[in-house]
C-alpha cells in the first residue's frame, strides 16, 4: 500500500514538474488563478517577493493567534471547571502586544518602501516610449526614432462581440485581448514610458510587467520596464474611460534585442515619408524582406492610420 501511495506521489510531483515549464510560458494571469503571478519584469517580480514575504507574515500570526485562541478555548472551557481571571489591566501584555506589531510592521514596510522607489526611478533608461490612450485604442510613439503605431482591438474580436455569439476558450483564447498592431519592446533593456490620453483618463495596465499608470489628459506620468523574458503579454485600459472601454485591449510582444534592432529598422524604413523624387517607389517596395525577416504577426500600421 505504501508502494501504491509512494508511486502516485512520484507521479503526481512528475506532472507538476511538466505542468511548470507550460505555465510559465505566459506571465499573463489565467482564468481561476489563485495566487499574484511572479510576471516578468524586476518590477514585478519585486511586488510578487512583497507579497509573499506579507502572505508568509500574515499565515504564521494566523496560525499563532487561531491557535493560541482555540487552545485556551479547548483547554479552558466551563465544563472543565475553568473561572475566568478578573483582572483588567496587564501593562507588560499591553507593551508586547504594541511593540511586536511595530516591529513587524517596520519590517515589512522596509523592503516594500525600497521597492516602491525603485518602481518609480526611470532614470538611466536607454529608450523611450510615449503612450497615449484615445477612446478607444492606444497610440505608441518610439520618441527619437520616427516610428509610432495605433494598436486596437483585432478585426476577430470586434467582428465575434458584435454577431451575439458566445466565444469560447477554445475557438477565441484572445477574446477581448488582441489587438492589431503589438507594442513591440525589446528585452534586458530598461525601457521609460510616458504616459498620457487625449480624451479621458485611461490607465495602460499590462500584469505581466507588474504596474498600471494612469493616463491623464495634460499630464504627462513615468514608468519604466526591464522585460526578462521575450514573449507576448496582454493588458486592457485600467481605467473607466467610456462605452468601449473593455474593447481597448494592450498586446506587449518582447523580442530578445537583436530581433528588437531588426523590426525597429525595418519599420523606420516602411514608416519613412516617400522621399520626394521620381525614385521615390523605391524603398518602398524593398521593405517587405526586411520587415520579413522579423516575425510576420508583428504588424504594424503607418502614421496616416493614427486616429484623431
Ligand atoms: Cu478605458
Amino acid at each position: 500500500m505504501n508502494g501504491v501511495g509512494l508511486k502516485r506521489c512520484v507521479a503526481g510531483l512528475a506532472a507538476a514538474a511538466m505542468a511548470i515549464p507550460a505555465w510559465a510560458q505566459s506571465a499573463d494571469p489565467k482564468p481561476w488563478q489563485l495566487n499574484m503571478g511572479r510576471g516578468v519584469t524586476a518590477t514585478s517580480q519585486n511586488a510578487y517577493e512583497a507579497h509573499m514575504f506579507a502572505l508568509w507574515v500574515c499565515v504564521v500570526i494566523g496560525v499563532l493567534v487561531f491557535g493560541a485562541m482555540g487552545y485556551a478555548m479547548f483547554k479552558f472551557r466551563k465544563s472543565k471547571g475553568a473561572v475566568a481571571a478578573q483582572f483588567s489591566h496587564n501593562t507588560t501584555a499591553e507593551i508586547i502586544w504594541t511593540v511586536v506589531p511595530v516591529i513587524i510592521l517596520v519590517v515589512m514596510a522596509w523592503p516594500a518602501t525600497a521597492k516602491l522607489i525603485a518602481m518609480y526611478d526611470t532614470r538611466d533608461s536607454e529608450m523611450t516610449v510615449k503612450i497615449t490612450g484615445y477612446q478607444w485604442l492606444w497610440k505608441y510613439e518610439y520618441l527619437g526614432e520616427g516610428v509610432e503605431m495605433t494598436s486596437r482591438l483585432d478585426r476577430d474580436s470586434d467582428n465575434m462581440r458584435q454577431s451575439g455569439k458566445r466565444p469560447t476558450a477554445e475557438t477565441n483564447p484572445n477574446y477581448l485581448l488582441d489587438v492589431d498592431n503589438y507594442l513591440v519592446l525589446p528585452t534586458d533593456t530598461k525601457i521609460r514610458f510616458v504616459v498620457t490620453a487625449d480624451d479621458v483618463i485611461h490607465a495602460w495596465w499590462v500584469p505581466a510587467l507588474g504596474w498600471k499608470q494612469d493616463a491623464i489628459p495634460g499630464i504627462i506620468n513615468e514608468a519604466w520596464t526591464e522585460i526578462r523574458e521575450p514573449g507576448v503579454y496582454r493588458g486592457q485600459c485600467a481605467e473607466l474611460c467610456g462605452k468601449d472601454h473593455g474593447f481597448m485591449p494592450i498586446v506587449v510582444r518582447a523580442l530578445p534585442p537583436a530581433e528588437y534592432a531588426q523590426w525597429l529598422a525595418a519599420e523606420k524604413v516602411r514608416q519613412a515619408p516617400p522621399a520626394d523624387t521620381a525614385d521615390s517607389a523605391a524603398p518602398a517596395t524593398g521593405v517587405a524582406p526586411a520587415g520579413a525577416a522579423v516575425d510576420t504577426t508583428v504588424q504594424t500600421t503607418t502614421a496616416a492610420a493614427t486616429a484623431g
